[in-house]
């Protein structure tokens, strides 16, 4: 497939020197494409880590990476290896890190980095943490299955993830299937909105945000974009106005895979009853529901979790390909 070069990119300034940090080891490819302002989308490792059992979790982020070259993009997969922040995991260093028994790997929030690094362990990214390091070296489009939220209680426990700060924090647009159900959807848009997130729907009429698992969330956003042009044209907007907040773009999960939202409700009530039973608190919280889910649905809500995050990277890619014109 023909990767097309970005001319009237706004953030082509910023790109021209790829950006040099410290700790941060960038695949040649992935420098090469950012020197080139070609198309590439980040995404993140803490679904592999914590999110997904083996061998489904490095099966699915292989998956992803090629929805993502399929659609015109380039994949940065975002992990860190022995205190080195790598962007563009190769597949035997995605494997390592899937394999490495999950005590020694640590789940990366923003807060985690510095003594992740300076240990010189490992990790999965979260949304926060992905987001923080693409935004260094220049990605602007992030693919993902679902964000951190508010929680269920939250205004109780004040749990409340780091994802939802980064975005009103950092300039990376992240394209997603809106806020896992196992979450209050609710209280999570309100605290988008106070952080200044602009949150869009895509291809979902009437600006219905979906919950992943299922396409209704019950909740609107302000804007609904209808193809990936449309939101192109709403990321260069955005960086020309140089806006300093995140974007956050929910994409309903395909149709055929979409949970019934009345069975997926009551995996949730269980999944979380046995997490207040268990006492199973703080980051923990998050990877404990997504497997109790699983185990009660049989494996199903794992399905829908792939189906949808392979729809999401085909969406970012054509996105991130989209601001960029054919180069002849
Ligand atoms: N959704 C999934 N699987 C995951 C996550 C979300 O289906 O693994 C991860 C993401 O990395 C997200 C993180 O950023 O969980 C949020 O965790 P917390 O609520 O602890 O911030
Ligand atoms: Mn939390």
């Amino acid at each position: 497939m023909l990767l097309r070069r970005c001319f009237l990119f706004p953030f082509s300034a910023n790109r021209l020197a790829v950006r040099r940090s410290l700790h941060i080891v960038l695949h040649p490819e992935i420098r090469q494409a950012l020197q080139h302002q070609k198309p590439v989308v980040a995404l993140e490792s803490t679904i592999i880590t914590h999110g997904m059992p083996m061998p489904e979790n490095v099966l699915t982020a292989l998956a992803v990476e090629e929805q993502v070259r399929l659609n015109g993009a380039i994949p940065a997969t975002i992990g860190i290896l022995d205190g080195r922040i790598k962007v563009g995991l190769t597949r035997e260093e995605l494997t390592t890190l899937a394999k490495k028994p999950r005590e020694q790997v640590i789940k990366c929030s923003r807060r985690d980095l510095p003594f992740v690094v300076s240990r010189r362990q490992s990790g999965g990214t979260t949304v926060a943490a992905t987001m923080l390091i693409a935004h260094r070296v220049g990605i602007r489009v992030f693919a993902t299955g679902g964000i951190g939220g508010v929680h269920r209680e939250g205004q109780e426990s004040l749990d409340v993830s780091a994802d939802l700060t980064e975005l009103g924090r950092t300039p990376v647009a992240v394209v997603c299937s809106g806020v896992k159900s196992i979450l209050d959807i609710p209280r999570t848009l309100e605290y988008l909105e106070t952080q200044g997130v602009c949150v869009a729907s895509f291809e979902s009429p009437g600006g219905v945000f979906p919950d992943f698992y299922t396409r209704d969330s019950g909740c609107k956003v302000p804007y609904n974009l209808s193809s990936a042009k449309e939101a192109a044209e709403l990321l260069r907007s955005w960086g020309e106005l140089k806006m300093e907040s995140g974007l956050l773009i929910g994409v309903p999960i395909p149709e055929e895979f979409a949970a019934e939202k009345s069975k997926i409700e009551e995996a949730i009530k269980e999944a979380s009853s046995q997490a207040k039973e268990q006492g199973i608190s703080g980051k923990d919280v998050t990877p404990f529901l997504l497997a109790a889910i699983a185990k009660i649905t049989e494996g199903k809500s794992l399905k829908s979790n792939i189906a949808l995050i392979k729809n999401n990277a085909k969406v970012a890619a054509q996105i991130a390909a989209s601001l960029c014109e054919v180069s002849t």
